[in-house]
């Protein structure tokens, strides 16, 4: 298939950057003294100078360097220019902060924290060249550097965390890691777009001043990869997991198993992987996880505060499952795998005992790999499996992980069956009015939004998309980003939404940067929707900030798609870097 058209990576040429002064060469955080030399200014105020031992000299010279910083332009980035958009902005136009070779990361001493300050480091060093080393302290204090503290204060929720930037330095406070996390991203946002470039670049790292307080509207914000219908591996994996912990998405939902195939090693039933594993829509490989794989994938995603929510799709969309236990198939013969992209013909069947042994084992495996609290159990179009006997063998899958401990979650087809404790539907259709799940919801039932017309990723963005279904309709931009999910469907009320969901299925989607097209940009507009409060919802604001991510993505070589509908600049204001980012840099040394 061909590529779709994208802002195909190009190679860096130094010489390129005509707008800015030269491209320092040989650096990175290895060769930081030598960046160090070539650092304009610091913002190293004078009275912490003298505590670091410096003679009258310097400390002159470093009240020189801060004056002309004071005179220095203005942040390129306005403090407000962050996706998703924060809840409180108050910027100080006096309080521009630039980062220098000196710059340190002060981190409480809690090693969740200090994790979050050495991936700031890991962030900042490539563009920066700065060493910028990280320390813990009790109460750190920005001192001329960059502070993340955990104050283990519950004002600020879960999630939630404040941002001051002042010509002094940078406080990052939050009640927990995840808070601090989230405002790694928003710092991450306000410095020139060149941070995202994987080698040194000359630059003023000026942050805008100011004060950032944000915390989440809701507490689930996901995206959903099919990794069934084609299979990707563990570093295209990781790599959506860094998309999605840019834009302060925290789960990750993994659709591991389908019709064409079984992606995850079970090892009380090895032939699911290996054979039913061996396939994929078009015929190709496919693949699957070990489970050391897995747990990579799990533990790289929660160092991002993202939890995974893996799905085995059940009772119908198992036929790779069959292909590989013929005892499990309704006539007990194993059929060949299956390539094409219909849905609905497989299943196991609800009468067989056979059939809950094999949901029982495997839901067990997948629940010891797992530490997150969810169990997602599929219970989409399972079209040979009906009524009393469709609702019986969900009842009785959901008993099973509620034995695990866990909360199952299923796709709205669900709602019929009984209520099972904290249950959560995810909800797929289009009309916004479906009384079942309003019913479901009466029952107790919470939900994730992911209305198939505005959050499916899948979908095409216009009709020359080259990828991509369009049975839900098209979704350009701002389809995706204006809709509500408190008021999206009729009868529920808003207290039941407990987030959204933007699932990519992968019929279609067969490489990272196919992937990568169809997140962005419309993964953002999603991401927004689950974390900005409704009082910031404006689509030309949006469309605004949404051309800035371009630049960023630009300079990290991510591909995306480049909307008319976005006010993208004409040419990137930067080097571009080699494909083969940081990114990539961060999922491989996870792996190492
Ligand atoms: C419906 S949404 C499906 C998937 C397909 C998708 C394609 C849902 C729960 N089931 O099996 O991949 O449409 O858009």
């Amino acid at each position: 298939m061909s590529s779709p058209s994208t802002t195909a990576p190009e190679p860096l040429d130094p010489s390129g950057a005509v707008d800015l002064p030269a491209v320092q060469t040989g650096g990175g955080p290895d060769n930081a003294t030598a960046a160090a030399d070539t650092t304009p200014a610091s913002a190293t105020p004078a009275g912490h100078a003298g505590t670091s031992g410096r003679t009258a000299g310097e400390l002159a010279g470093a009240a020189e360097r801060q004056a002309a910083a004071l005179l220095a332009p203005p942040a390129p980035v306005r403090l407000g220019d962050v996706v998703p958009a924060p809840e409180r902005v108050t910027p100080d136009a006096d309080a521009d902060h630039l980062l220098d070779a000196d710059t340190v990361i002060r981190v409480s001493a809690d090693p969740a924290a200090l994790a979050v300050g050495e991936q700031l480091a890991a962030l900042l060093r490539p563009a920066t060249g700065y060493p910028l080393p990280v320390t813990d302290a009790a109460a750190p204090a920005p001192a001329g550097g960059i502070a993340l503290d955990l104050t283990g204060d519950a004002d600020l929720g879960a999630e939630g965390y404040r941002l001051d930037v002042t010509p002094a330095g940078v406080r990052i406070t939050a009640g927990t890691a995840a808070g601090l996390h989230h405002g790694v991203q928003t710092l991450r946002q306000l410095l020139p777009a060149a941070i995202e470039s994987a080698t040194p670049v000359a630059e003023r790292w000026v942050l805008p001043g100011g004060s950032i307080v944000d915390r989440p509207r809701y507490p689930h914000r996901g995206a959903m990869l099919d990794v069934a219908r084609h299979f990707f591996g563990v570093a295209d994996v990781l790599r959506v997991i860094d998309h999605l912990a840019r834009y302060k998405l925290n789960r990750l939902h993994l659709h591991l198993t389908d019709d064409q195939g079984w992606r995850i090693a079970v090892d009380s039933w090895p032939r699911l992987a290996t054979v039913g594993g061996a396939n994929e829509v078009g015929g190709g490989p496919g693949g699957h996880y070990t489970q050391a794989d897995y747990r990579r994938i799990v533990a790289y995603a929660a160092a991002r505060h993202i939890t995974v929510i893996p799905e085995i799709d059940l009772p119908g969309h198992t036929h790779a499952a069959l292909t590989a236990y013929g005892e499990l198939a309704p006539d007990g013969v194993a059929p060949p795998p299956y390539a094409g992209t219909e849905v609905g013909f497989s299943y196991v069947d609800p009468a067989s005992e056979r059939t809950y042994d094999f949901v029982t084992d495997v839901l067990g495996e997948l629940a010891a790999l797992t530490p997150g609290g969810w169990l997602h159990i599929g219970g989409d179009e399972a079209f040979k499996v009906k009524g009393a006997a469709y609702t019986g063998f969900v009842e009785r899958v959901q008993q099973i992980v509620a034995g695990l401990g866990r909360t199952v979650i299923g796709w709205h087809q669900i709602a019929p069956a009984a209520h099972a404790d904290g249950r959560l539907l995810q909800w797929w259709g289009t009309s916004g009015d479906d009384p079942v799940t309003a019913d479901a919801v009466r029952r107790g039932a919470k939900l994730i939004l992911s209305p198939g017309n505005h959050a499916y990723l899948d979908m095409k963005y216009a009709p020359d998309t080259p990828i991509g279904h369009d049975w839900a309709g098209l979704i350009d931009v701002r389809r995706a980003y204006d809709w509500d999910p408190a008021a999206h469907l009729t009868d529920v009320p808003a207290d039941a939404v407990l987030g959204v969901e933007a699932p990519l299925w992968t019929e279609s989607v067969t490489t990272l940067a196919e992937i990568e097209f169809m997140l962005l940009p419309r993964l953002p507009a999603i991401a927004e929707l689950g974390w900005s409060p409704r009082s910031t919802h404006d689509w030309d604001g949006f469309r605004e900030r949404l051309a800035g991510q371009g630049v960023r993505w630009t300079a990290a070589g991510i591909t995306f798609h480049r909307s008319p509908e976005v006010p993208w600049p004409a040419q990137p204001s930067i080097p571009t870097p080699r494909p083969g980012t940081q990114d990539r840099a961060a999922a491989r040394s996870a792996q190492a």
